[in-house]
């Protein structure tokens, strides 16, 4: 009888010890920058990383801001507890950004101040975190994120997508820009090399902003020069009037049509209806309406 209760521990603490293994996966940093009206989109984004979260890694959420309205942060803290992740939020300066944001040259399209905040995640995050996944609220994440967040960088800085908005049809990568909306950042060379230094001094000259089309992207183009590794396209994969499907897509950008809107400055209409075929916003209403269900549960 001994012989079996003894047995049966050993079962017991074999289980218990394999469920905390299964459980307590490897520590990832993601950071994102948003303005009050983004906060719902990010919790789309944080639901479709958690989605397919299949490796169980545990995310520390770093969520830069210039200012949270009271009642959407007690949503996002509440909904954050109850998937048992880490986060902090932090809220930016606003002397580090760009006052009342910039309007791209074309005239057309207007940055919010809070996008240049990605340009200070070194300082912003604490220090002793020396890697991090910076992401747009505009993305879906449709592939677990281990294979990504442990990409090699080598000697470089950060690794970005190439921006093929200046591309045509087929889906062609762009030869010169890079897309600010995923990187993978090495904090501690960042830090190292005084990058926040540069990005300010440009952000001062007010030649080089008039300049200035992509907002941060531009600086961060500039600034991070022979220091970018391309990373695969399908990290970033832009849902654009310009190209079709692409299969499996592992991050996915709505650049152009926002799926929580009706139009875009950036497009002409006839753009706007070859863009809504996309199957890409259906996937997202579907992930947007199983997040409305949980955020339903947790409401007081
Ligand atoms: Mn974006």
């Amino acid at each position: 009888m001994k012989k079996y209760i003894i047995i049966l521990i050993i079962i017991l603490l074999f289980f218990d010890f394999s469920v905390a293994l299964e459980r307590k996966g490897e520590n990832v940093n993601v950071c994102f920058n948003v303005n009050d009206a983004y906060v719902k989109p990010m919790l789309v984004t944080i639901y479709s990383i958690l989605k397919n979260n299949k490796s169980n890694l545990v995310f520390n959420f770093y969520i830069l801001t210039d200012g949270i309205d009271k009642k959407n942060e007690k949503q996002l803290k509440k909904y954050l507890k109850k998937k048992s992740q880490n986060y902090s939020i932090i809220n930016v300066n606003k002397s580090l950004l760009v006052k009342d944001g910039v309007l791209g040259v074309y005239g057309m399209v207007y940055f919010p101040a809070v996008v240049f905040s990605r340009l200070y995640v070194g300082s912003l995050l604490p220090e002793n975190v020396s890697k991090c996944l910076y992401l747009d609220s505009d993305i879906l994440v449709v592939t677990d994120l281990k294979a990504l967040y442990n990409t090699n960088l080598g000697n470089n800085i950060v690794g970005m997508v190439k921006d093929p908005v200046t591309r045509t049809k087929p889906y062609v990568m762009g030869k010169k820009h890079y897309n600010s909306g995923v990187m993978l950042i090495d904090l501690k060379k960042w830090r190292e090399e005084n990058l926040e230094q540069k990005y300010t001094s440009l952000i001062k000259n007010s030649d080089y902003m008039r300049k200035n089309v992509y907002a941060d992207q531009d600086l961060l183009n500039d600034v991070l020069k022979g220091r970018i590794k391309t990373l695969n396209y399908k990290y970033n994969f832009f849902v654009d009037y310009r190209y079709k499907d692409i299969k499996n897509p592992y991050i996915i950008h709505f650049i152009g049509l926002k799926p929580w809107r009706k139009t875009s400055d950036w497009l002409t209409p006839e753009q706007l209806e070859i863009v809504k075929k996309s199957p890409k916003y259906e996937l997202y209403h579907q992930y947007e309406k199983e997040l409305d269900e949980e955020l339903e549960k947790i409401k007081d």
